[in-house]
């Protein structure tokens, strides 16, 4: 990692000089670390014109979340205004395990009008998100950004906008919960009711095929808003643009879409990758992608679009130069394929990672789906029981078997792994903390065991990890 990072700020310090005065105003507010708290709070939002009780965190310069700096520790305080119990989750950085903020295994559930302080260093850049790992709390929106920056300023001559995804339902998400576990014949029941929004297509096949969505949203937000009435980006004629983009769905693995531009992909999960241009990139549930974009000299405005597979829906905002005319987009429109691996497996980290021969292989199936909805890994759907014990120093991989008919976006806690295999192909791939797993197919992934501690390892798809995708992997001491 410290490797690649100096090689990576090497190769970005060359046009650091001539960058350093542009944007500035954009990059003078790190402040995590100041003496105000991160605050939990409750919070009404409009969607689609009806308004409804959110949760959300507000940073210390009120905005939501964290920006911080690479190299400064991570110190904050963390105050739950919402009401009720609540623990929060940093995804993508690299705590101990009692400040990872998930229940049983890093500390007890902080109370209402609580407080807790988080002090560790960090050694993680890039964009990464926080979020409570409390039942469907995330469903609620707790959840917000958490950016570290590598330096004050870009390096290049760019905006920056960070965007955070989800998938939105006016329902009681546990009740959705309750339906899908019980309700008439489990999940493929439940799909029937969105037949409206399902590319299942009819037939007395649907129920064998593989699934992609096994909830129905009321709606899909980009920053809180829907593509009725959305966030407008002012830009130059001609500027770059690095768009931080955050799948913070509880159940959506989407497709970013460039419509008529096309951008460079230059980072997933935070971990810089050798830049693959594009106009559509998969981002499943939990993972984040850097996109850096040119406007064109002659301006105008672009819309960004997010689209979830399977369905005929989208969100988004818009790029807009000054002067550009603003037209509405449809919420509707252009089904979404399934997310798959076709990007994953040209992906390449910039950072080198050891390259020891790997200590062991362990086999984790994904297992459940069936009329009962209960999944889990390996058969098991308990956290209380390790799904197996490394030690620190090892090298560990791990084969991915998917048996089941959905796509899991598989996410470790504490540490970041390579993506080294799909399927029988080996490749050098990115550094991830969630890879996507598609139904009957095989990724690969190798970890160093670095950080000791009780570890959860899930599927990020809030219905699946309350249902039993969610184990622990435990550190033994070395022998
Ligand atoms: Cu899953």
């Amino acid at each position: 990692m410290a490797v690649g990072l100096s090689r990576r700020n090497a190769i970005k310090g060359l046009a650091a000089a001539a960058a350093a005065s542009a944007a500035s105003q954009l990059f003078g507010s790190a402040q995590a670390g100041s003496a105000a708290p991160l605050r939990a709070v409750s919070r009404v939002i409009e969607v689609n014109g009806k308004s409804a009780k959110v949760f959300g965190l507000i940073g210390p310069n009120g905005k939501p979340g964290l920006e911080l700096k690479l190299g400064q520790r991570f110190k904050t305080g963390l105050v739950n205004d919402t009401g009720i119990e609540t623990l929060i989750h940093w995804h993508g950085l690299t705590p101990p395990s009692a400040q990872d903020g998930v229940p049983m295994l890093s500390q007890p559930l902080l109370q209402p009008g609580a407080r807790y302080d988080y002090d560790f260093a960090n050694a993680r850049s890039g964009t990464h998100w926080m979020h409570s790992h409390v039942g469907l709390q995330e469903q609620l929106l707790l959840a917000a950004p958490l950016i570290v920056r590598e330096t004050d300023q870009p390096l290049w001559d760019e905006q920056e906008h960070v965007v955070m995804l989800h998938d939105f339902t006016f329902r009681d998400p546990a009740e959705i919960l309750a339906e899908l576990q019980g309700g008439g014949g489990g999940h493929a029941g439940h799909s029937m009711q969105g037949m409206d929004h399902s590319n299942m297509g009819a037939g007395g096949g649907m129920a064998m095929a593989a699934m992609l969505n096994d909830v129905v949203f009321n709606a899909y937000l980009a920053n809180d808003r829907t593509l009725d009435d959305p966030e407008i980006v002012q830009i130059e004629k001609g500027g770059q643009l690095r768009l931080r983009i955050i799948n913070a769905a509880a159940a959506s693995n989407m497709w970013i879409d460039l419509g008529g531009l096309e951008g460079e992909l230059i980072a997933v999960d935070g971990h810089a990758v050798y830049p693959v241009r594009g106009a559509l990139f998969p981002l499943a549930i939990a993972q984040r992608a850097d996109i850096r974009l040119k406007i064109p000299a002659g301006g105008g405005a672009f819309p960004v679009l997010f689209r979830p597979e399977g369905l005929a829906v989208r969100t988004g905002l818009l790029l807009a130069t000054p002067g550009a005319e603003i037209v509405r987009i449809a919420s509707e429109g252009g089904m979404a394929p399934a997310v798959d691996l076709s990007l994953e497996r040209r992906l390449k980290a910039v950072a080198e990672i050891r390259t020891e021969p790997i200590s062991r292989t362990e086999m984790v199936m994904l297992t459940g789906g069936a009329a009962d909805y209960i999944w889990g890994l390996n058969g098991k759907s308990s956290m209380q029981e390790a799904l197996f014990t490394v030690k620190p120093g090892e090298r560990i991989e791990i084969m991915l078997h998917n048996m089941t008919g959905m796509a899991h976006p598989m996410h470790l806690h504490g540490h970041y792994f390579k993506v080294t295999a799909i399927g029988g192909a080996r490749f050098d791939g990115a550094l991830r903390d969630t890879v996507l797993v598609p139904p009957m197919q095989t990724v690969t992934i190798q970890f160093d065991a670095d950080n000791p501690g009780t570890w959860a390892f899930h599927c990020h798809h809030l219905y699946h990890m309350n249902s039993g995708m969610m184990a622990a992997i435990a550190y033994t001491s070395a022998a």
